[in-house]
């Protein structure tokens, strides 16, 4: 059967629309931030044939539950606000290798680029997710700006890290009532790290790397984006008011008649 056109791909085109809108917002400068997503091997297969790889690249680490798995991922050194306009540079899809330990090139980095440095942590923590949820096919990290900033000025304890940004809106402990877990500064672009993030991801969905960035996860794009925005709102409301006398809060009484509200149930040990 002829193979469709994959720049008419709608996760291709999810892809554009998605890093041009992180980087209009200010979270991916340069070469920041970086988006991995799941594809069913169907979907890909109706764009590209599945026995033609262009290159074999090691990851340089054992992702074994993902063998055979699609993904379509951001490029190393790629920027954020390039990939509308030239997705086949900017983009590649791979699929996990038998030994676990190779990714299958099978489209784009058409300069002869590779994935993401930052790899590890995005496979490790789609193992994780999908253990805890097996619809989950996204991860993306970026550098939302008062996120960032507020990790220079908050203690970065998980649970009070949490609790405050739950108290900065309303919606907060209904979008994320899983919380965010919170590592101290760790070498970027390490296994290291990768396990670390990955270990946080079996507890939640959102992970800060204290003074670089945030890690997200979620069901689909829209779902991945809409948290880290919903994270950086909080962030927002907190360094707005970061130095001012806070006079009226959202109290832990309060949030918990928006869990009964919205039948959600909060992260244990956070609210009294
Ligand atoms: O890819 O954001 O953490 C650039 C980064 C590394
Ligand atoms: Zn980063």
């Amino acid at each position: 059967m002829k193979k469709k056109d994959i720049f008419t791909a709608p996760f291709v085109q999810e892809m554009e629309d998605t890093t041009a809108n992180m980087y209009r917002l200010g979270w991916d400068e340069r070469n920041g931030g970086n988006i991995s997503y799941l594809l069913p091997e169907e979907e890909v297969a109706e764009y590209l044939d599945l026995h033609e790889v262009i290159r074999r690249i090691p990851t340089g680490f054992d992702a074994k539950p993902l063998i055979g798995k699609y993904f379509i991922v951001t490029g190393t050194g790629k920027y954020f606000k390039n990939v509308k306009g030239d997705p086949e540079t900017n983009l590649g899809i791979i699929r996990i290798a038998e030994d676990g330990t190779t990714a299958e090139l099978l489209w784009g980095f058409a300069d002869g680029g590779r994935f993401t440095s930052e790899l590890p942590a995005h496979l490790m923590s789609h193992i994780s997710r999908l253990s805890v949820d097996p619809e989950n096919r996204v991860v993306m990290h970026c550098h939302p700006t008062n996120l960032l900033a507020m990790t220079y000025v908050h203690p970065l304890d998980t649970n009070e890290f949490t609790h405050t940004l739950w108290q900065m809106s309303t919606e907060c402990v209904v979008v994320f009532p899983d919380g965010v877990e919170v590592l101290p500064w760790m070498l970027c672009g390490t296994n290291a790290i990768g396990e670390a993030t990955a270990e946080c991801m079996t507890r939640a969905r959102s992970v800060v790397w204290a003074l670089h960035g945030l890690y997200g996860a979620g069901k689909t794009l829209d779902e991945a984006f809409g948290l880290v925005e919903t994270v950086e709102k909080a962030a927002t409301i907190y360094m707005l008011t970061a130095g001012l006398k806070r006079i009226n809060t959202i109290t832990d009484d309060q949030m918990k008649q928006l869990a009964v509200r919205f039948s959600i149930t909060p992260r244990a040990g956070i609210l009294k």
